[in-house]
């Protein structure tokens, strides 16, 4: 609020459809504006592209462009005004124009036909003047809007406000979830061998009974819940109950306690099978520069957006900032980073890193045609196609050879101003423009194309030779420029993701590049980073700002030949034992549970639970996998909300996740998020208008509304479908441990080839009747020719199957079988997990 404002209180334009009683009886209402004094900045006002809003002296002020046409030409507006049909409302403000200007003040309809339930044309001075009107509501309206339209003079002007009021009406809705039966399960089911928990939200704080029936309605176990208390997450009272020992597989199951019966859910072992791939077609439909076709996905069919293709004006040849570069780049392609048509460098890169990840951690479950894309047939991994989409496009932001700067990477494409909802990509009229290049990107740059140079080696030699080579140039670019960070203040049209510290992008960068190449500059630089050593497993998860935990990981899971490696892979499972510990006191399962939870919580969950999942894959130890299902329990409906944040996965689900193409919640004829897709979750910030207007003062699991408006709780990303993508292929492994060990030694090596030997060795008491053992090559090595084996490739993926003769490995034997092979350039390092008949060594 303006602390300089006129006392004087001006003649009043009166629009006056009620009598003086009623108008004074809705100046006493409850206020309906959000910000209407700007003592919280310009937000949730929105100006059209043609306006900077900025707060001047407590007032909301901007330039109004001469040379429009038409009062709407230039608008300031503020939407989601719940209007009650009947009521009388009090409309006030202060404004000054300069020169002098008669406006347009309007409250409306916010689509066409715009009916105006208040319309008045304030006549504005320079020194300002009050204006305050009444006018009853002719309808019921969520969503009004309060415009002011400036537009249509020759000359610029100055405008500013100060002092919006709405006010009367009903009490701001008071809004209450309904969080139906107080009893929350993962609604998806669980896998008969996991751990089965429930949490019970009650009075009670006494142990009360429970009760399992299955869709017969039968009773089928049962016993007493455990008091937990109130958890600080919900500020609920809760109890949790165990059904762990109950195995049987079927469907339709629930759980009774106090009086409540759960929402359904099933036992199986198959409960998952589907979400992997879900979870990865999403990339799909966030593609850039390409038709979406309905054949694919039916339902979602779009031209391809930013294709050059008017009204689009990218991305093809996109200019940088004013004074930030004198060329244009082609940077057609990518995924849209979210909701917007942004595209990120930082955070396209721990997206197509964790998809990258997930085919690495396991090549075998990753084949062609899973995931109906216009590559399926062309005989790679369509992950690895999906993630390609991306990883050209992060390449293409590298600044070419021969301008300054070059070989670091602009760090992100967008538009230049924010836009409305709903907006299909091809129909995005926006300049598009580069903003600087950052060290941030660059590293994030140098870190994917590292990895992608040894994940696409078996299949396409070219595309992993251009990879390492831009990985290199991105590192040696970073080394020159360290400190050069994307401007926080940058988030006009799109988001800043600015980061002012950069060494863990290093990191990740160097780890990278060490476990692709193995030389001694990455290995030195590695070894002397703080993160190879400090605690960087934070309580809130790794993410786009935070990637050690990304090098670290992989130089924890990917053969190379630290020195430290053991401690390296120490250091992952006391990381887990962090998680597992917050987890264990949670009484809703949750691996997280900072005082406020942040900005796509669900996706530091996912994250969290991805170090979990690695301690399993690392030490075999049951309780880390046992801890990562239980965790999916609260992204599927074990939490406050009881509801699954998983579109298309349980009972009540996500479904009006924030985009301006899957708008279906504002367009009936738009679709609604593809299943599969993750909502951010739960965020104690609640930046939006919609969740600060309905959760102020929200205990974090409550601070979460599944509506496109809500962008600060409700979004979908590329970088939170990618852990989901990367725990639920885990989720899915069914790969038991096996008393097994395998050598494989490398008995001879020459220019171009090697010859190497395996040994299996039954660990066990079964004698193993028949044997199939898998591995991958990290680099591009392929079998030539084999002993003692059938030998076949596939990719990366090598299976050795006995012969009739050496089938049996009683206990505590072995058998022997070598192969000649073929190396690719780069350290082409030694497996280190092997699987025989299905299940993994230990
Ligand atoms: O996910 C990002 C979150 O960590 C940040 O706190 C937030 C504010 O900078 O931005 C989020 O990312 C948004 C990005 O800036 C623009 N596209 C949508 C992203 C998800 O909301």
């Amino acid at each position: 609020m303006t602390r300089s404002r006129a006392a004087l209180l001006a003649l009043i334009t009166m629009v006056a459809l009620s009598p003086a009683p009623a108008a004074q009886a809705a100046d006493e209402g409850p206020e309906q504006i959000v910000n209407g004094t700007f003592d919280a900045g310009t937000a949730p006002w929105w100006g059209t592209a043609n306006l900077t809003l900025a707060v001047d002296d407590g007032r909301l002020c901007a330039d109004i462009p001469g040379g429009t046409t038409n009062p709407w030409d230039v608008i300031i507006g503020q939407d989601n005004l719940p209007l009650v049909a009947g009521e009388t409302y009090a409309y006030g403000f202060s404004a000054s124009a300069t020169p002098g200007k008669v406006g347009r003040a309007l409250i409306q309809l916010p689509v066409d036909p715009w009916t105006q339930y208040l319309a008045a044309n304030p006549e504005l001075s320079v020194s300002g003047n009050d204006y305050s009107y009444t006018f009853t509501a002719p309808v019921s309206l969520p969503n009004a809007q309060v415009a002011f339209q400036l537009g249509g003079s020759a000359e610029p002007w100055r405008f500013c406000m100060d002092d919006v009021s709405l006010k009367g009406g009903a009490e701001p809705e008071v809004y209450e979830p309904d969080t139906g039966p107080r009893v929350r399960v993962n609604m998806v089911g669980y896998l008969p061998s996991g751990p089965k928990k429930a949490t019970v939200v009650t009075e009670a704080t006494q142990p009360l009974e429970w009760e399992l029936k299955n869709d017969g309605k039968e009773t089928v176990a049962g016993g007493r819940t455990a008091p937990k208390g109130v958890d600080t997450s919900s500020g609920q009272n809760v109890h949790t109950l165990d059904f762990g020992s109950y195995r049987k597989p079927g469907k339709g199951y629930t759980l009774t306690a106090d009086g409540e019966t759960s929402r359904p859910f099933d036992i199986g072992a198959d409960i998952y099978d589907a979400l992997p791939a879900d979870a990865l077609k999403f990339y799909y439909t966030q593609r850039s520069g390409i038709e979406i076709l309905d054949s694919l996905r039916p339902g979602y069919a779009r031209p391809a957006g930013h294709a050059g293709v008017a009204p689009n004006q990218g991305d093809v040849n996109v200019p940088c900032q004013p004074g930030v570069c004198d060329y244009s780049l082609n940077v057609k392609g990518g995924w849209y980073d979210a909701g917007d048509h942004g595209k990120y460098v930082v955070n396209g890169g721990i997206s197509v890193y964790q998809l990258m990840a997930a085919y690495e951690r396991d090549r075998a479950a990753f084949k062609d045609g899973q995931l109906a894309i216009p590559e399926s047939g062309n005989g790679r991994p369509d992950i690895l196609d999906e993630a390609r989409w991306e990883q050209e496009f992060l390449l293409s932001m590298q600044v070419p050879d021969g301008k300054p700067l070059a070989g670091m990477a602009h760090h992100k494409i967008h538009d230049q101003n924010w836009t409305g909802l709903p907006l299909l990509p091809h129909l995005d009229p926006q300049l598009r423009e580069l903003h600087p290049a950052s060290t941030a990107a660059t590293l994030n740059l140098a870190a994917t194309a590292a990895q992608a140079a040894r994940l696409y080696a078996p299949y396409d030699a070219e595309f992993a030779a251009r990879n390492l080579k831009a990985a290199r140039k991105a590192w040696t670019a970073a080394k020159a420029n360290p400190a050069k960070y994307a401007d926080p203040s940058d988030g006009i049209g799109g988001g800043s993701y600015s980061d002012g510290d950069v060494s863990d992008e290093f990191y990740w960068a160097a780890a990278e590049l060490y476990i692709t190449t193995g030389e001694q500059e990455f290995k030195d630089f590695v070894l002397a980073s703080p993160h190879h050593t400090g605690d960087i497993w934070r309580d809130r998860g790794f993410d786009w700002g935070n990637t050690a935990q990304l090098g670290r990981l992989d130089l924890a899971t990917v053969p190379n030949g630290l020195p430290d490696r053991a401690r390296v892979r120490q250091s992952v499972t006391e990381g887990a034992e962090k998680y597992l510990a917050i987890q264990r006191a949670h009484p809703y399962g949750l691996p997280y549970n900072p005082p406020d939870f942040d900005w796509g919580s669900n996706n530091l969950v996912l994250n969290n639970l991805v170090v979990l999942a690695t301690a399993y894959d690392l030490t075999g130890q049951e309780k880390y996998r046992a801890a990562v299902r239980e965790g999916m329990d609260y992204l599927l409906g074990r939490n406050a909300l009881n509801q699954s944040y998983v579109t298309g996965y349980g009972e009540v689900a996500s479904k009006n996740q924030h985009s301006r193409w899957y708008s279906h919640q504002l367009d009936p004829a738009l679709p609604s998020p593809p299943r599969g897709t993750l909502a951010g979750g739960p965020n104690s910030a609640i930046q939006d208008p919609l969740a600060q207007r309905l959760l102020q003062g929200c205990k974090p699991q409550f601070c979460y509304i599944d509506d496109i408006e809500s962008w600060a709780t409700n979004e979908l990303t590329i970088n939170w479908n990618s852990p989901l993508a990367w725990v639920s292929a885990f989720l899915t492994d069914k790969s038991g441990r096996s008393d097994c060990r395998v050598r494989y030694s490398a008995h001879g090596a020459w220019p171009g080839g090697f010859t190497s030997q395996v040994v299996i060795e039954n660990t066990g008491k079964e004698t193993v009747d028949g044997w199939s053992l898998r591995w991958s090559f990290l680099g591009g090595q392929r079998v030539r020719d084999g002993w003692g084996a059938t030998l076949t490739q596939s990719g990366a993926t090598v299976t050795a199957k006995s012969l009739g003769w050496n089938g049996k490995i009683r206990p505590g034997r072995s058998v022997t079988f070598g192969f000649n092979g073929a190396n690719a350039s780069g350290p082409n390092p030694a497996p280190e997990v092997f699987h025989l008949n299905g299940d993994r060594c230990k």
